[in-house]
């Protein structure tokens, strides 16, 4: 008989994990950094058991809510282009399902996660246990159901046994460019204490090789047809770029052929900054120069992107009467968006392969000299907005962005999420730096930016990492500022507070509503509306309290003096600005699709139906 070890089924979990790696190109490592954790009943006799004293193997890190923890082993993984993650440890009900949210960004972000929620007794003995839905149709409901939409591969361990072939289907997945993202072991409780004699090669170290898989021969040179007849190219560079590591050829396909980059949020720093060929951001938050370009292109060009709404400003981008779309995703179904032709497979092999099917090919002189123009044109329109002297009253978000980019190093790292930040980020930032630029916006999930910080400088302990964040966002999650603390890990967190939404207030009002429910403020006895006083919530004493080191920064000289005094501070920074919510950065030949009341009492809610109504006429099927 082979050989056995007899260990829990948690302890086995625990052991298997540790021996899991993932290798590309030659490069080996450890496939899990560690596991993030809040016990309770659920597991802490279980995993909380088997995760003692493996801290040389597989280390526990304390989180302060399930939520976050995921969000921040999905920014490592982010950061680890995908070879590297971290799990995470529940206790059934609450602390389970607060992890669906971040299950969903994770899945959403094709961001491999591994979730190990503790369940109700498998045996059912003492049912309903604390914590437990009961259903009156059946006992085999949990409320770790709700994790099977946003997981790509779940499973609940009835028996203990089951991990022998559930572990290795979890690793699949997990290291599958194409098929990644949350995978969700539910572990009864009874059953991950439960003993039996594992077979001991479940236990040997295992090498996950991430493939590199070359795209269809006869796909890729009608590709190259496609490419050669156009006259008008354009790339959208997508997260997949950066995940494949294939900067580098891509640089080289544009130099050769002269076709202009534009990035999605996820793929901003595919092509860095500075370059003739880089447009920035494109779809509804992009630049001019890219929105223009895109507009008129006949052909796209898609690297490794979804081609969200965001990206395609709600179908409306692309208005050539016969543009062609060729897609390079791992994903099939991301390849054949948009009626693409589809190059299913690794970015950096496929760009490699059309870079020499398109040997000879180079855009003409008319579209070079447009493109010159329109990023000239680009650059004077950053020099307006970001004037320091067009509103000295106040601070604006600009402002503070430029500052930034003039202040921060190359390598160092921004993380945001959610807000009016990222939509101004996307148009402004130059990413010097393909992992430079971390902004979730897949889920765009209001509290990923601190617990996302964390993620980061995990996986990056030698760069400096900045986390950009909104009032709003740092109220919903800034608990992890603590978890940074206690794991002294250095962070500077930049919170812009201009009391509300600044984003959403904005859309309210484009849509008629005035910003209705958007401001900070009290509800007041007079209107009965939240536009009473200011409220007196003082961010800043509330992050000092959780261990971080505080600046108050209430003007630009101010900003300035506080990121040299925290770029030398060693732990957890955070610099507060007032900005002013109505100095915002405008949209550039975009639109994004948000439906307005079709009827309304409100004469700014029929005229905005009328402008939406006249808008979404560009919105265009590709078939
Ligand atoms: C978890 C979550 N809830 C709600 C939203 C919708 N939403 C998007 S931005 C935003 C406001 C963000 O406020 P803040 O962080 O202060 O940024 P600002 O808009 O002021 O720049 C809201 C509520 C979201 N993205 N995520
Ligand atoms: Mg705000």
């Amino acid at each position: 008989m082979s050989a056995r070890v007899r260990l829990t089924m948690a302890q086995a979990v625990v052991r298997f994990l540790s021996q899991q790696r993932s290798s590309r190109d030659g490069r080996e490592q450890p496939f899990f950094g560690g596991v993030f954790g809040i016990f309770g009943h659920g597991n802490v006799a279980g995993i909380g058991q088997a995760l003692q004293g493996q801290g040389e193997t597989l280390r526990y890190y304390l989180a302060r809510n399930e939520q976050a923890m995921v969000h921040t082993a999905a920014a490592y993984a982010k950061m680890h282009n995908r070879l590297r993650t971290l799990a995470c440890t529940s206790s059934i009900g609450p602390g389970a399902t607060n992890m669906v949210t971040g299950a969903a960004g994770a899945t959403i972000n094709r961001l491999p996660v591994l979730l190990l929620p503790g369940d109700i007794f498998a045996g059912r003995g003492p049912a309903p246990v604390l914590q437990q839905l009961e259903s009156s149709h059946s006992q085999d409901v949990s409320v770790n159901d709700c994790f099977k939409p946003v997981s790509r591969y779940w499973d609940r361990i009835n028996r203990s046994e089951q991990i022998v072939t559930a572990l290795p289907e979890a690793m699949r997945v997990l290291t599958s460019p194409a098929e990644t993202g949350a995978v969700t072991l539910a572990l009864p409780q009874d059953v991950q204490a439960e003993a039996r004699d594992y077979p001991a090669a479940l236990f040997e170290p295992r090498v996950w090789t991430i493939a590199r898989q070359p795209a269809d021969r006869d796909r890729l040179r009608d590709a190259a047809s496609l490419i050669r007849a156009s006259v008008r190219p354009m790339i959208v560079a997508g997260g997949g770029v950066l995940y494949s590591e294939a900067t580098d050829v891509l640089r080289r396909f544009v130099d050769a052929t002269g076709i202009a980059v534009a990035e999605t949020q996820a793929g901003k720093g595919s092509l860095p900054d500075p370059h003739p060929l880089s447009l920035g951001g494109v779809g509804a938050t992009g630049t001019r120069a890219a929105n223009l370009l895109a507009r008129d292109a006949d052909l796209i060009i898609v690297i490794g992107s979804r081609l969200s709404d965001f990206t395609t400003a709600s179908k409306t981008a692309f208005q050539h009467h016969q543009v062609r779309f060729v897609a390079i995703n791992v994903a099939e179904m991301d390849a054949g968006k948009h009626a693409a032709l589809p190059l299913v497979g690794d970015a950096r092999v496929i760009l490699e392969e059309l870079l020499s099917l398109v040997s000879g090919y180079h855009v003409d002189a008319e579209y070079a000299e447009r493109l010159a123009a329109s990023q000239n044109d680009w650059r004077l329109e950053v020099d307006r907005i970001c004037n320091p002297q067009s509103n000295p009253q106040f601070v604006s978000q600009a402002q503070v962005i430029v500052v930034l980019q003039e202040t921060l190093g190359p390598s160092d790292v921004i993380v945001c999420a959610a807000g009016s930040l990222p939509g101004d980020l996307h148009k402004l930032w130059r990413v010097r730096d393909p992992k430079g630029y971390h902004l979730e916006y897949g889920y765009s999930c209001m509290g990923y930016e601190i617990a996302g910080g964390l993620g980061v400088k995990m996986a990056a302990p030698d760069r400096r990492v900045y986390v950009l964040v909104g009032d709003g966002s740092y109220l919903m999650m800034a608990q992890e500022i603590v978890t940074a603390v206690q794991e002294r890990i250095a962070i500077t967190i930049v919170l812009l507070d201009n009391a509300g939404f600044a984003s959403i207030g904005g859309l309210s009002e484009s849509v008629g509503s005035g910003g209705f429910g958007t401001r900070y403020r009290a509800r007041n006895p007079q209107t009965g509306e939240l536009d009473g006083d200011p409220l007196p919530v003082d961010l800043a004493a509330n992050a000092g309290s959780l261990g971080a080191t505080v600046w108050r920064a209430n003007t630009i000289p101010a900003f300035r003096d506080a990121l040299s005094a925290a770029a030398g501070h060693t732990g957890v920074g955070v610099i507060v600005v007032p900005v002013d919510r109505e100095s915002r950065v405008g949209g550039y030949e975009s639109w994004w699709d948000v439906p307005v009341a079709e009827v309304s009492d409100s004469a700014g809610v029929r005229r905005a139906r009328e402008a939406y109504e006249q808008a979404r006429r560009k919105e265009r099927d590709f078939l």
